[in-house]
């Protein structure tokens, strides 16, 4: 057996935690032959719920549970942290200003971040998911100064999976014979889900499904399927979420098929005429461990206008949490 790894995840307790662990635990994260250190952050006041799910989760009888342990205190937590899956945030409320909740989740992730600077492992990586994702993941970037900035990222694969879901369903083929579609911008209505560069069985996808549809309908479903899950469901989406981390993760360590790529939010270098330090989801293919944004894709007017536009989203909100002494 290879030496244990550590993961630290926060909001364990939370509906998307409570289901990831046990992905954890089968060994589907990190694989099937990498034991593992569990690391449950939870506010205060969840964590007699985190101690209820750590005891779930010995009763899995997993051969990989190395360990696991349940505190509040993020420098506990994210001590030799190898992967940091950052999920606690704290949700929109009924009276709340958005400036309140980019207040509330800056304080969050301003902390994370200095602490997974100080005390994480040298090569630790780092998923966002907890909302608004793209700027919580500029928040603890910001903040971890010492370690580089490609090492952040911020879930986008939920909205890449939806995109693939529904190509697929225009199309009448599997998933299975889809590439290259790319969500691009914020993980929010103003995401831009492009089949510009997307292949279905080999055949550009434009060539499959008509235009129209792909520059309209389709780009509405995907990104308000969680406003669409909400509604039908009563609840936020999980089950899928936590389906995407665990594609995300997988596709980091293993790599990404030749020839296809995925989408995550990441640190701008630039690319793309992306202002640099947004975090803003791009095509990005896995290798080495590492993700890439993938280089030289022809942007037309139609994407650039899309593109710019939740870009713009991403760049206010930049904007509030520096107002805030946030960055
Ligand atoms: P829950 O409310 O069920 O769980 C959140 C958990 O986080 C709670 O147990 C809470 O106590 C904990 N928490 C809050 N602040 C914390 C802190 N400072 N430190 C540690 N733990 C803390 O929400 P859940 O359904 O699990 O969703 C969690 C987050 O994922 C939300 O912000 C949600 O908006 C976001 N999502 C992001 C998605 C993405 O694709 N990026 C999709 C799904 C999901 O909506």
């Amino acid at each position: 057996m290879p030496r244990p790894v550590t993961l630290t995840l926060s909001g364990a307790a939370g509906q998307i935690g409570y289901s990831l662990l046990f992905r954890v635990a089968s060994g589907e994260l990190l694989g099937p032959d990498t034991p593992v250190r569990v690391r449950m952050l939870e506010r205060p006041d969840a964590l007699g719920a985190a101690e209820g799910v750590a005891l779930e989760l010995q009763d899995a009888a997993s051969p990989l549970l190395a360990d696991v342990a349940v505190t509040a205190d993020p420098r506990t937590a994210f001590d030799g942290a190898d992967h940091a899956i950052l999920v606690g945030a704290r949700p929109r409320t009924a009276g709340m200003e958005r400036a309140d909740l980019l207040e509330a989740n800056g304080a969050i992730f301003r902390t994370q971040g200095a602490a997974i600077n100080d005390v994480a492992a040298d090569d630790v990586r780092v998923l966002v998911i907890g909302n608004p994702a793209n700027t919580n993941t500029m928040i603890a970037a910001a903040h971890a100064p010492d370690v580089p900035a490609d090492r952040f990222t911020a879930l986008t694969r939920l909205d890449h999976n939806r995109a693939l879901a529904q190509l697929a369903l225009r199309a009448g083929v599997s998933t299975r014979e889809i590439a290259r579609v790319t969500v691009w911008g914020n993980h929010s209505r103003t995401q831009y889900p492009d089949l510009r560069h997307a292949l279905v069985g080999g055949r550009p996808a434009l060539e499959v499904v008509d235009r129209a549809w792909a520059e309209g309908e389709f780009i509405e479903t995907v990104a308000q399927r969680g406003s669409a899950i909400i509604a039908a469901r009563g609840g936020s989406s999980v089950a899928s979420t936590v389906t995407a981390i665990v594609d995300h993760v997988r596709l980091r360590r293993g790599g990404t098929p030749p020839g296809d790529w995925s989408s995550a939010g990441r640190v701008s270098d630039g690319s793309y005429g992306v202002p640099a330090g947004l975090v803003c989801s791009f095509p990005v293919t896995a290798a080495d461990g590492d993700w890439h944004v993938v280089p030289g894709l022809e942007v037309d007017a139609f994407s650039r206008a899309r593109i710019d536009a939740s870009v713009a989203e991403l760049a206010d909100e930049r904007d509030a949490v520096r107002h805030l002494g946030l960055l």
